[in-house]
């Protein structure tokens, strides 16, 4: 579909002041939002794989990122799923070391589109500081864990670790992100592991059911 191209050709670009029109464009012309967010995100793997054949630098990604991120605001009511029940509260961040936030974001959305209150503690989180968030809410149900990198994957170790250890109540820690496997993630002690955006909701829903 043409306007799906111009979509990924803009976020290719890093073109962020003209990627909300062009989405609202692509679903005018019928384009599901599944199918603009799939785009986008199959786009951002091509811009990784540029960066890794040295062909674009750090802040080309970043403007890129910009621009998904523009877009993904177009897109946010309707891919909210419009919650009927109160889940409880889930505390969600990047862990400690790592920037990557727009998967991180995309679940925080889902998530809380499925009925959970949503604390996001954004990017770059220490252990402690999901411990002491943990420590001021009555209903924690669930803490979800986002790595994009392998370098920050000992991070997220830590923190399960860290949490599972810290007895401070009865909720489920969920990891994901690229680099997580559903070994790594069983490995750690995390409660579940997801894919995508899509799948955490499923998981968090059956590990808090
Ligand atoms: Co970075 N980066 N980056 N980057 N970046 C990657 C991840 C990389 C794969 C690119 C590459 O080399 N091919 C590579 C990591 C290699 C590795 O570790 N194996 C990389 C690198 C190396 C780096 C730097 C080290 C580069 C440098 O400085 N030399 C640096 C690190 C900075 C840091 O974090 N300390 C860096 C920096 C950046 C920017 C800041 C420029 C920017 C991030 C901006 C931002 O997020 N605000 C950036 C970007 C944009 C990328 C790529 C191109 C795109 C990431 C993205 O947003 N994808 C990325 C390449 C790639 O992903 N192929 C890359 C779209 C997003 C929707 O997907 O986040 O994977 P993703 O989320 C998915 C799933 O993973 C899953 O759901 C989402 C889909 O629904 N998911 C979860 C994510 N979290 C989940 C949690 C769950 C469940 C599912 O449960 C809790």
């Amino acid at each position: 579909m043409a306007k799906l191209d111009d979509v990924k050709d803009l976020v290719s670009r890093g073109r962020s002041k003209l990627i909300a029109a062009k989405v609202q464009e692509a679903l005018d012309d019928g384009s599901t939002p599944q199918e603009i967010l799939d785009a986008m995100i199959d786009t951002m793997g091509e811009v990784g794989d540029r960066f890794s054949r040295d062909e674009i630098f750090v802040p080309e990604m970043l403007i890129s990122a910009k621009t998904m991120k523009n877009g993904l605001a177009v897109l946010e009511p309707l891919l909210a799923e419009g919650a009927t029940e109160n889940l409880g509260t889930c505390i969600i961040g990047t862990v400690e070391g790592d920037l990557h936030d727009i998967g991180k974001n995309l679940v925080a959305m889902m998530i809380k589109s499925a009925g959970y209150d949503v604390i996001d503690l954004g990017v770059d989180v220490k252990a402690s500081q999901f411990v002491d968030e943990i420590k001021k809410q009555p209903d924690v149900k669930l803490v979800a864990l986002s790595g994009l990198l392998t370098t920050t994957m000992p991070a997220m170790r830590e923190t399960v670790k860290t949490l599972k250890n810290s007895d401070l109540g009865d909720f489920k820690v969920i990891v994901g992100g690229a680099p997580v496997t559903p070994d790594f993630a069983s490995e750690i002690g995390a409660d579940g592991y997801a894919p995508d955006a899509g799948s955490a909701v499923t998981e968090a829903k059956e590990l808090t059911a």
